[in-house]
């Protein structure tokens, strides 16, 4: 068995998990916070057969986009003499898709 952690921008989750629930996969949702961007996203615990990690990929990579991101610097500008400026600047990062971890599993049980 595996354990398929994947982290997705909230707008694909509500479809992303309901894909994959009709698809009889189980599914756990938690909020989660990305520590670049420091913006929520949703992180999904899903426990499977390991013959059937490739169709949960599959399913997520057709439910999940990348999109252009511009934010301003979460991060304090230090000037020439290494003090920190209130100064911001805008910054274009490309977020997944999706970011996908596939964990073996010892045990599971349900009791
Ligand atoms: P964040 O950490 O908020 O990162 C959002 C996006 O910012 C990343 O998209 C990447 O394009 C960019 N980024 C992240 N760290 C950076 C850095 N040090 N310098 C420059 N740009 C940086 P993704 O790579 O698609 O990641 C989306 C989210 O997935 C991340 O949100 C984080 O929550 C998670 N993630 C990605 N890789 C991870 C990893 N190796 N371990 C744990 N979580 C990960």
């Amino acid at each position: 068995m595996k354990l398929v952690i994947v982290i997705v921008q909230h707008k694909d989750s509500v479809e992303l998990i309901k894909v994959l629930t009709e698809g009889k996969f189980m599914v756990t949702k938690l909020a989660s916070t990305g520590g670049f961007l420091r913006a929520g996203n949703t992180t999904l615990f899903i426990g499977v057969e390991s013959e059937k990690v490739e169709e949960v990929i599959d399913i997520i990579k057709s439910k999940c986009k990348k999109r252009e991101k511009t934010i301003i610097s979460p991060y304090p500008v230090a000037d020439s003499t290494g003090i920190n400026i209130p100064y911001t600047y805008d910054i274009e990062v490309e977020v997944g898709g999706a970011t996908i971890f596939v964990v073996d599993v010892d045990k599971f049980m349900k009791i």
